[in-house]
């Protein structure tokens, strides 16, 4: 691949990591006033400045209408100072400036949902991170700039609820029928954590007292009629906040905590200090309305933006290139949650499953950069899968290989040396080193570098002389903009186990001492390496890569018997479903015979469905044909894939027909105790009428539209729909009906119906014609674009033939109207160029043909990313 010079985005629009540079001057605070009108909003502020370094006074400002700007109490002439379209510049200004600027904005016609805007006809809402707040007034707006924010909001009363982030500490009427609250922060943020919000909501109340004795007030906001829905929500934050206590010794810091849904936003949701915004999908669960993995999502999305107030808040990034530092390590903190609230193995599963089929195929495409960038043209595109999930990777495995009380005296340290500031991936690095005492800066490489790297091992057992010996090896492709790479550290967790028995061997700790081995990991840090166990009496299967202890692909010389092996016997359900998965791959891709993995199957579910329903709900996973397809780098043609997948699909259905049939009807989510294994029975229902369809038996769909029609629960409904819908059953129209009538209210349920449909196998052009003119889509709403485009993903025969158009189409739309979501579509066909042709032709003459139509810095450098391989 060659990733050439970008002949589109100018040079001068890219940023670079070298360059940054101190802010000339700090801001000790603002006093902002934001007057919403129907047809535009008043903002004035005033901030009192102070110089830190020689250099102009810088203020950041986009799409805002200057009325006046004066500077300590005298209106500055236009002579002196510069404005465009990004900026205005004061040179010469003094080491003392307060600076009062009033400006008009346009909050009712944003469509980008970014800065302030209005999300629906009776709320407003605010999203700032990360470049939005120079949407609503001029300022130093960059995370290293902190400061004391006091807000005054007002509007018509006809918006009762008026909210900014810390405490109100005023509110009144001002006459023809508008009033106003004044709120104060008293803890210092940089400017991409104010929010505000005006609008008619209504609020579910709670509360919750610190371990230091704080009593905070908990409110959530929603419409009316979804204040039933927030009630999972509620308990997961209170969850989340002792969960912080207990595990990183973080209590919170205010005496209110305030949480808004909006049904309109460009992502999950946003952890503003002390007033978090959510997507709706991400605060409201009700197991009427919403799935069982919806559910999962808003309660680890509410921890999530709740441990922001630490890592992120509280310490926040120096700059934009070390982003990962505050959502790596609260990725990896909401993983930790989630692995306490269900089962750690199934956590960890998911979050793997997300990393390969998300993060691995960006890695190892045109849109590759290492978790810390060190260039970049629009920051918003850099909210990514690596930014994210690798870097959430980078902190398991340092805290991996610290253990428990090491990571946290490593973590104490960095709240001890860096509360209240900016800062940057080495800081956090050091500090752990200091707090815990073990030297990690060599994990800096992992931040500072792109690529997946590649740990090829083999394992060769001498029976002579009862010694097995592993060699390592690790590689990574090159990348043109990042040259230099080096070797990573990469723990590697193994564990031997008896062939004959299944028991796991227990090394001496000789042995482990003369490996380097520690708490089952070995620290693989060099380019290649040899470690050899003595005293092995019978050839061993090893398991290497436990819990996937690093984001490594991993290519060992396994037999298939010794996966079967390890499906079966490894004791860890994630290392069994770990096994099953490369077994999958194995057979799928590289046509290895599927007899030993069906037996597997049948040798180890029967029992795991009885034992825990949730594991064996995933252990039935078969690799996606997103997935499969990201693992070709040529030639790659979706039908193919497709045609094997389903022919191992349909093997499995027949030969494990009968436990799938007699099983189906015992199994009973509300027999379970746990929410989880409820959840997982759930699942499991879902996969056997799936399979008994595949069977071609006719009388599955009388069995899919009881399981339908009588459950009040969303996942059982939906899982009995798509059967219906995606087989054309006789019951499907009437079934799409039924659920239209019931749920037409309910955005977020409408959102599957809708999605279901996109993801119909036989789906056409016009299957998506109908669904994006239906009365009920909306271009506005992100959620409801996001349902067809990623109902038609998960399915790449669909979406690399018509999809193509439709993804294109968005995507210059949505340049203009919201470019942070269409350069995000976009990535849908980042791996264009692996197809086989005629398809990678035809495909890459669409691309072409939208480069020079399309405008914003977003699209653009995606796109010409993309075109650039
Ligand atoms: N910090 C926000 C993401 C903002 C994205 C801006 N395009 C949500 C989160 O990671 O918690
Ligand atoms: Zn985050």
């Amino acid at each position: 691949m060659n990733i050439a010079a970008n002949p589109v985005v100018e040079a001068d629009q890219t940023v670079y990591l070298k360059d940054y540079q101190k802010p000339s001057f700090v801001v000790d605070s603002i006093d902002l006033d934001i007057q919403v009108f129907d047809d535009h909003t008043n903002v004035n502020a005033k901030l009192v400045m102070q110089r830190q370094t020689a250099g102009d006074l810088v203020l950041l400002g986009r799409d805002l209408e200057l009325k006046s700007i004066r500077l300590n109490g005298q209106v500055l002439p236009a002579d002196a100072y510069v404005v465009d379209a990004e900026q205005l510049v004061i040179s010469n200004a003094p080491d003392q400036a307060v600076i009062e600027t009033e400006v008009v904005i346009h909050p009712e016609s944003n469509t980008q949902l970014e800065g302030l805007y209005q999300a629906a006809g009776d709320l407003f809402v605010t999203q700032n991170e990360p470049e939005g707040f120079r949407k609503i007034t001029y300022y130093p707006d960059r995370p290293d700039v902190l400061s004391v924010f006091t807000t005054r909001v007002e509007a018509d009363k006809k918006f009762p609820v008026l909210l900014a982030n810390g405490n109100l500490i005023e509110a009144g009427e001002t006459g023809e029928g508008r009033h106003y609250t004044v709120w104060q922060d008293p803890t210092k943020k940089p400017s991409y954590l104010f929010a505000c919000v005006i609008g008619d909501l209504a609020v579910l109340k709670d509360s919750y007292v610190t371990s230091e004795g704080r009593n905070v007030a908990l409110e959530i906001y929603a419409e009316e009629k979804d204040i039933p829905k927030c009630h999972i929500a509620m308990e997961a934050l209170k969850h989340s906040m002792r969960w912080d206590e207990e595990h990183y010794g973080r209590p919170y810091d205010l005496d209110n905590y305030m949480i808004v849904a909006t049904s309109a936003f460009n992502m999950g949701a946003m952890e503003n200090k002390g007033l978090n915004i959510f997507n709706t999908s991400c605060v409201l669960a009700d197991e009427e309305y919403t799935t069982d993995a919806a559910i999962m999502r808003v309660q680890s999305v509410i921890a999530h933006e709740y441990f922001h107030n630490w890592t992120g808040n509280r310490i926040t990034c120096r700059d934009w290139f070390q982003l990962c530092l505050k959502e790596g390590l609260t990725v990896f903190r909401d993983q930790s949650f989630s692995e306490d609230l269900q089962s750690a193995a199934v956590q960890r599963i998911d979050d793997v499953a997300v990393l390969k089929a998300h993060q691995f195929p960006e890695d190892s495409g045109p849109l590759s950069h290492p978790p810390r960038p060190d260039h970049f043209v629009e920051i918003n595109n850099f909210y990514t899968a690596t930014v994210y999930e690798k870097g959430a990777e980078i902190n398991r495995m340092m805290a991996t290989l610290l253990g428990k009380e090491k990571f946290r005296a490593g973590t104490d340290e960095y709240f001890k040396r860096h509360d209240g500031q900016a800062v940057t991936v080495e800081d956090w690095v050091a500090a752990l080193t200091a707090g815990s005492g073990v030297d990690l800066s060599s994990f800096l490489i992992w931040y500072n570098q792109p690529g997946t790297p590649k740990l090829e091992a083999k394992g060769e057992y001498d029976a002579a002389n009862q010694t097995y010996t592993l060699s390592l090896k690790q590689s990574l492709k090159a990348h043109p903009k990042y040259p230099n790479l080096k070797a990573v550290p990469i723990p590697v967790a193994l564990a031997l186990f008896d062939a004959t028995s299944g028991e796991q061997l227990v090394l001496s700790s000789n042995a482990l001492v003369e490996n380097g081995i520690k708490d089952g990991v070995y620290l693989f840090d060099t380019d290649t390496a040899t470690i050899t166990f003595s005293g092995v009496k019978t050839q061993p299967v090893v398991s290497l890569l436990r819990n996937f202890s690093a984001p490594v692909d991993l290519e060992f010389n396994y037999s298939d018997a010794e996966l079967a092996f390890l499906m079966q016997y490894e004791p860890n359900g994630f290392n069994q479903w770990q096994a099953s998965q490369t077994l999958l791959e194995r057979i799928l891709l590289n046509g290895h015979d599927a007899d030993i993995y069906v037996q597997a199957i049948q040798n180890t579910l029967p029992a795991l469905v009885e034992r825990d329903p949730l594991l064996a709900s995933r252990l039935f996973d078969v690799p996606t044909e997103g997935y499969l397809g990201s693992r070709i780098d040529t030639d790659y043609s979706p039908a193919k894939v497709q045609e094997q997948r389903e022919a191992l699909l349909s093997r499995v259905a027949r030969e494990l027909g009968s436990f799938f049939k007699e099983t189906y009807a015992t199994l009973d989510p509300d027999a379970q105790k746990e929410f989880s294994q409820a959840m997982g029975v759930r699942a499991l229902k879902n996969i056997m009428l799936s399979m008994m369809a595949r069977q071609g038996d006719a009388s599955v769909f009388e069995l899919a539209y009881e399981q339908f029609s009588s459950t009040g629960n969303m996942s059982e409904r939906l899982g009995a729909l798509k059967v219906l819908v995606w087989n054309d059953a006789p019951q499907a129209q009437q079934a799409l009906e039924a659920f239209y009538t019931r749920f037409k209210n309910e955005a977020l349920s409408m959102d599957q119906w809708f999605m279901l449909q996109a993801a119909h196998p036989k789906a056409t052009a016009e299957t998506i014609k109908a669904l994006t003119t239906h009365p009920d889509y909306d271009l506005k709403v992100p959620n409801r674009i996001r349902a067809v485009t990623g109902g038609l993903n998960s399915n790449p025969v669909n979406t690399w033939s018509f999809g193509v158009q439709h993804i294109v189409e968005l995507a210059k739309f949505l340049d203009e109207k919201n470019p942070i979501v269409g350069s995000r579509l976009l990535q849908i066909l980042s791996r264009w160029y692996t197809l086989a042709e005629p398809q990678r032709s035809e495909v890459k003459a669409k691309l072409e043909a939208l480069k020079p139509v399309v405008k914003s810095k977003n699209v653009s450098e995606t796109l010409n990313s993309m075109l650039s391989v």
